[in-house]
């Protein structure tokens, strides 16, 4: 089985792990992202079958833009991989500056949906398959995960809500919902600070990129009769905690 995959984030991470999966698996693959040099070191290792996207995901025209200028062999694209994303501090909700919240929601929302939306229609005439990275903190409420835990609660119910209303076109759609993963998302999510990431890892035995991507071509290549609807996964040495209780004195 192959095609053309489109991963939004393919910088870093599960993003980059995905294009270099799905390119040795022969297909052709579109990544996306910001950082327009570590775009063409990809283009450079994966060769012809990579096409890269120079964009904010934010920024509807600059997306609209390139995907005008797609080239005619990377026009179909068969399978929609929403993965760019973002986390923006760990601070208790009153103390995040208000313009954070708006970075995750633009982003994991508002640049998911341009995306989505713009693509849907080929996808929907292809049978196509909409992978959507959510997370863990979908489901499950930790403190400073505030307004990233309800963008990714919003993809989840999303994904549902896609499987709904595109009920008898054949399309697929799942949402991967990963617990603690090391990639740079810590690092961002921490203002740039490598040692923090380090730390909050460290023994952890994580979840790695090569993991999810794996996961991801799991769920894209099972037979068209079966849609994924939504895979949690943690590390074996994460789980949950309890509520937390305050007492008025
Ligand atoms: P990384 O930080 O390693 O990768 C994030 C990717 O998103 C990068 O390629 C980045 O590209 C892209 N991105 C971020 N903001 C924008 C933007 N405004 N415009 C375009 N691209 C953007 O993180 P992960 O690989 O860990 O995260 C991938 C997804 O998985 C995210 O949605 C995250 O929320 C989710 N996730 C992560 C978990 C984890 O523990 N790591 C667990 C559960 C879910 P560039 O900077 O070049 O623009
Ligand atoms: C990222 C995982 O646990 O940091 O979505 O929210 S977590």
């Amino acid at each position: 089985m192959s095609g053309t995959i489109l991963i939004t984030g393919a910088t870093s991470g599960f993003g980059l792990a995905t294009a270099r999966l799905f390119a040795r698996d022969g297909w052709k693959v579109i990544g996306t992202g910001r950082r327009a040099d570590r775009l063409a070191a990809l283009a450079d290792e994966l060769g012809q079958n990579f096409h890269s996207m120079v964009f904010d995901i934010t920024d509807e025209a600059a997306m609209a833009s390139q995907f005008a200028a797609l080239p005619a062999e990377f026009r179909d694209v068969d399978i929609l991989v929403n993965n760019a994303g973002l986390a923006l501090g760990t601070a208790p909700a009153p103390q995040v500056p208000l313009k954070d919240w708006h970075t995750m929601v633009n982003t994991n929302i508002i640049g998911l949906l341009n995306i989505t939306h713009h693509l849907l229609p080929g996808l929907i005439e292809r049978r196509g398959v909409v992978i959507n990275l959510s997370s863990v903190a979908a489901h499950w409420p930790y403190a400073g995960g505030n307004v990233y835990a309800a963008t990714k609660a919003f993809l989840r119910q999303f994904s549902l809500g896609l499987r709904s209303d595109l009920h008898g076109k054949g399309v697929r759609v799942t949402s991967i919902e990963p617990g603690m993963c090391e990639t740079e998302f810590t690092v961002v999510r921490t203002g740039g600070n490598q040692d923090a990431s380090d730390t909050l890892y460290k023994g952890v035995n994580p979840i790695m990129p090569d993991d999810i991507a794996n996961t991801i071509h799991w769920v894209a290549t099972q037979p068209k009769h079966i849609n994924i609807n939504s895979i949690e996964i943690m590390p074996v040495n994460q789980s949950f905690a309890g509520f937390q209780v305050h007492r008025d004195s």
